[in-house]
């Protein structure tokens, strides 16, 4: 019975910038996708693809970035180690921290787990951004520590899942997302052609 009572819900943001062609890009993750569905468990939701600006700026070419919402009753570190594989079968190499990426899989959070704990997520939640370019923590932390200051997760994550409660900041991922600069949602921008496929 252990199977049901550890199935839930986790969330992972997609992006990938690899080409110089968001609509390529955003191929790549849909390949993607399906890898997940078959290493981690069922797609309940997924967003639209996004095409977003490099953070930061200048760093490389522009993103395609989607959120999911997969089923799986897979213990964290596995679900951790499976996305792992998934991103070096698309063959990303990680030569620059932040540079340009084939395919990056990042766990948003799993439920309303906080890992390893409160005060150390929080530590890296207020992380300088000065320290955020060389610094990467050695362990899972959950939620991710970027996703209320990210617009490339949070439009995509609010249009499937608006309701997500934050476990340490109380707030809706609807909330984090309305906090943003007009300017900054505005940047984040379906790709011509994504949304009619569907
Ligand atoms: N991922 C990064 C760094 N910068 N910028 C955008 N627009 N989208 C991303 O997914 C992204 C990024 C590190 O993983
Ligand atoms: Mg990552
Ligand atoms: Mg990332």
């Amino acid at each position: 019975m252990s199977y049901e009572q550890n199935r839930r819900i986790i969330y992972i943001a997609l992006g990938s910038n690899a080409t110089d062609s968001p609509i390529k890009s955003a191929q790549l993750l849909r390949s993607a996708v399906l890898q997940i569905t078959l290493a981690i468990g069922n797609i309940y939701k997924s967003s639209n693809i996004f095409q977003t600006p490099c953070f930061p700026r200048g760093a490389g070419p522009d993103f395609a970035n989607s959120v999911v919402a997969v089923e799986t009753d897979l213990p964290v570190a596995d679900v951790l180690e499976r996305l792992h594989q998934i991103e070096a079968e698309f063959g990303r190499e990680r030569l620059v921290r932040w540079g340009q990426r084939t395919l990056d899989l990042d766990l948003l959070a799993d439920g309303d787990l906080v890992l390893p704990d409160r005060s150390t997520f929080l530590e890296w939640k207020d992380l300088p951004l000065s320290q955020q370019v060389s610094k990467a923590p050695d362990q899972l932390i959950l939620p991710h520590p970027r996703i209320q200051d990210r617009a490339f997760v949070l439009v995509p994550w609010a249009e499937i899942e608006g309701g997500w409660l934050h476990p340490v900041l109380g707030k809706t991922v609807m909330e984090m997302c309305a906090a943003l600069s007009d300017e900054d949602r505005a940047e984040v921008r379906p790709i011509p052609g994504e949304a009619a496929e569907k």
